[in-house]
């Protein structure tokens, strides 16, 4: 029997202090769900600024996906973020997992200075709100490991046309939250449900709506 087609669907370990991360607790919920006829296939990537690149690189050559979701976590945001787009620049904040801090250091030094997610965002978004389900769509992915990650996997597209890609930033779980005073988060049930409802509409839409959902800043 030949497998089905699938959907990487890549989160993140903990980072910054915190026990756990949602983005891979919501992303191995997924693991080995049909979607649109393609199985989910979930990976769990390093917060480290080399070793997360090997890791995705190794899961797109392991899965050949026709579509790839990397999820990580924005404490502090209040919705799903969908990533518009993705720059070519570390500057870390804090240390990743491993010690690295790079400073204004181009991640592709051949690559240009952005790429724009190649999902549906606008169709995703409107999915999600009527769902029932917090969601924007967000304008910057940062200059941590969740950009680098970002802009390498559509840096790695670029040479897999019909592969498209994008980058969901999910709030702080209400558990992190309660160790967070008055920081907003989103239960790891509802994240499933909105990363499995965005990749069904992904799947099944090829040109993108029109709908408004910039920001003034
Ligand atoms: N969030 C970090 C890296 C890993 C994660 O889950 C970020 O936003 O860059």
């Amino acid at each position: 029997m030949t497998r089905p087609p699938t959907i990487l669907l890549t989160g993140f370990a903990p980072f910054g202090g915190e026990e756990v991360n949602p983005s891979w607790q919501a992303a191995v919920a997924l693991d080995g769900e049909r979607i649109e006829g393609h199985r989910v296939v979930a990976r769990l990537l390093p917060v480290e600024f080399d070793a997360s690149l090997e890791a995705l690189r190794a899961a797109l050559d392991e899965t050949r996906p026709a579509l790839v979701l990397c999820v990580g976590q924005a404490g502090g945001r209040a919705q799903l973020s969908l990533e518009r787009v993705a720059i070519n620049v570390d500057d870390a904040r804090i240390p990743d997992n491993a010690g690295a801090s790079p400073i204004d250091q181009a991640i592709a030094a051949d690559g240009p200075a952005a790429y724009f997610a190649s999902l549906p965002i606008k169709a995703m978004l409107a999915a999600l709100r009527e769902a029932g389900i917090p969601a924007e769509v967000s304008q910057t992915a940062g200059t941590y490991v969740c950009n680098h990650v970002f802009y390498g996997l559509m840096h790695a597209l670029r040479d897999a046309p019909g592969v498209r890609g994008g980058f969901v930033h999910i709030p702080y779980s209400p558990w992190q939250a309660a160790r967070h005073a008055g920081a907003p988060s989103l239960p790891v049930e509802t994240v499933v449900a909105g990363l499995r409802l965005a990749l069904r509409t992904a799947m099944a839409t090829t040109t993108d709506h029109r709908l408004a959902a910039g920001a003034e800043q």
